[in-house]
């Protein structure tokens, strides 16, 4: 069996790099660990950056998106009781965010892939890369119970954090960096009306509360819990009455309670790998990097990495230019690392670390002070949360 790109992973990352590929008659094959509709099933990501809208625009796979994604042009930080709005269009000069779930993305993206006929094996077991380093790289797997073997031109490892792509470059050709919060979010889906028009973020000394949706119907909320926390251990009472004392009181005045239909806890964690290239492998989204989700950032950091890949291709295959390659990772990562701020910032200065006052916390008290106060300091918020523009790749 053979290709130009193996991609190894269906998630946001492989699905949109292989619709791209694929519009652009770059033949690829996705292969996938899990079931198409276990895939659907992880509740992730809801915000989306308006670079990340172009691109599934330029997929061809945004009318969905188009019809039932939600604009929004600020959100608000719930701070010592007041809500301050940051004003994204007014701060940014007319850019905003659209809310529509990773869940929906994904299944836009798998619809378009079976539109287009290209191939994709769910299910396949023990995927492994092999003779990255060579010219010839090459993918062997299983799937119902037969062996294959792969041969590509590339491998693009789209394969979330904890897949074989990353694992499988040499540690020493590998530097991590990492920092495991001792935080996580529990995270409650309910067919309830949204509490607010638009996202808000709360601090309090209880811990930090989020407030999203999916549509004007569907809500999706959060809350600080320990990073080892069990969603088991929390009814859907337990959630709400915890939710309304997090929240400014005319906002848990103002909130619709109803039975949770997802709940789960994700653990809060940064890391990056560098380089996100060995050989002809490239790594894209989490296999690369983690974000926490507070500055709403991973899946429009894979879609990055996504975009960047897709110029190298295009460089490749339209222009005849193999050396291209050797400028994807570090074209991604100078955003990479930006993003990777903004999202510690957000996490550092949002969340409960102590339970008694110390300089830590003051600390915090003052950055997001200074930071809501002041217009520059709103500003500074509202550039990276609509998003940092996307690296271009250096002139050939
Ligand atoms: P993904 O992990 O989505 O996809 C990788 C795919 O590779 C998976 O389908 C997996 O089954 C497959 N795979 C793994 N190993 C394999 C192997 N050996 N062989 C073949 N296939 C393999 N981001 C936000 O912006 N906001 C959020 O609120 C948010 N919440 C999150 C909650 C959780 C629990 C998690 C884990 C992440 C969350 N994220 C959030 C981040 C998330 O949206 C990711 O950034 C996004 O899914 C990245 O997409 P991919 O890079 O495609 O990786
Ligand atoms: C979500 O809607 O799931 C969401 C929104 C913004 C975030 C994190 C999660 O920062």
């Amino acid at each position: 069996m053979k290709t130009e790109v193996a991609i190894i992973g269906a998630g946001p990352s492989g699905l949109l790099l292989g619709q791209l590929l694929t519009n652009a008659g770059i033949d690829n094959v996705i292969l996938e660990r899990r079931s198409g509709a276990y895939v659907l099933s992880r509740i992730r990501a809801g915000v989306l950056e308006q670079g990340t809208v172009d691109l599934l625009r330029e997929a061809g796979v945004a009318d969905n998106l188009d019809a039932n994604g939600l604009i929004h042009d600020g959100f608000e930080i719930a701070f010592n009781g007041d809500r301050v709005r940051i004003d994204l269009e007014g701060l940014t000069g007319g850019k905003h965010v659209t809310v529509y779930g990773q869940t929906a993305v994904t299944e836009d993206l798998m619809n378009a892939r079976r539109a287009a006929g290209a191939t994709t094996y769910y299910e396949a077991e023990d995927v492994t890369p092999h003779d990255v380093t060579t010219d010839a790289p090459y993918v062997s797997f299983t799937h119902e119970g037969t062996a294959y073997r792969l041969d590509c031109a590339y491998i693009a490892g789209c394969d979330g954090f904890h897949g074989v792509s990353r694992r499988s470059i040499p540690a020493e050709r590998l530097n991590t960096f990492s920092r495991e919060y001792p935080l996580g979010w529990l995270g409650v889906m309910s067919e309830t009306p949204p509490v607010a028009e638009e996202l808000i973020y709360a601090t309090h000394e209880r811990g930090f509360a989020m407030c999203s949706m999916r549509s004007p119907t569907r809500s999706r909320y959060y809350i600080q819990v320990a990073a080892d926390e069990s969603p088991d251990n929390w009814s859907d009472e337990a959630f709400w009455a915890e939710l309304k004392q997090r929240l400014p009181a005319d906002v848990a005045g103002q909130l619709v309670t109803g039975p949770s239909i997802e709940k789960s806890v994700a653990p809060l964690h940064s890391f990056v790998a560098e380089p996100m290239q060995y050989g002809r492998m490239l790594l894209l989204g989490d296999a690369a990097h983690i974000v926490p989700p507070t500055g709403a950032k991973g899946l429009n950091l894979a879609v990055s990495d996504v975009n960047t890949a897709y110029r190298v291709f295009r460089q490749i295959y339209d222009h005849s230019r193999p050396e291209a390659l050797n400028a994807y990772s570090a074209t991604c990562l100078s955003r990479i690392w930006k993003t990777e701020r903004f999202s510690w910032w957000m996490t550092s200065n949002l969340h409960k670390f102590s339970d008694t006052p110390d300089f830590n916390s003051r600390m915090q008290r003052a950055e997001i002070s200074y930071y809501l106060d002041s217009k520059a300091g709103r500003a500074t918020i509202a550039e990276n949360y609509v998003g940092l523009p996307f690296a271009a790749l250096p002139a050939a």
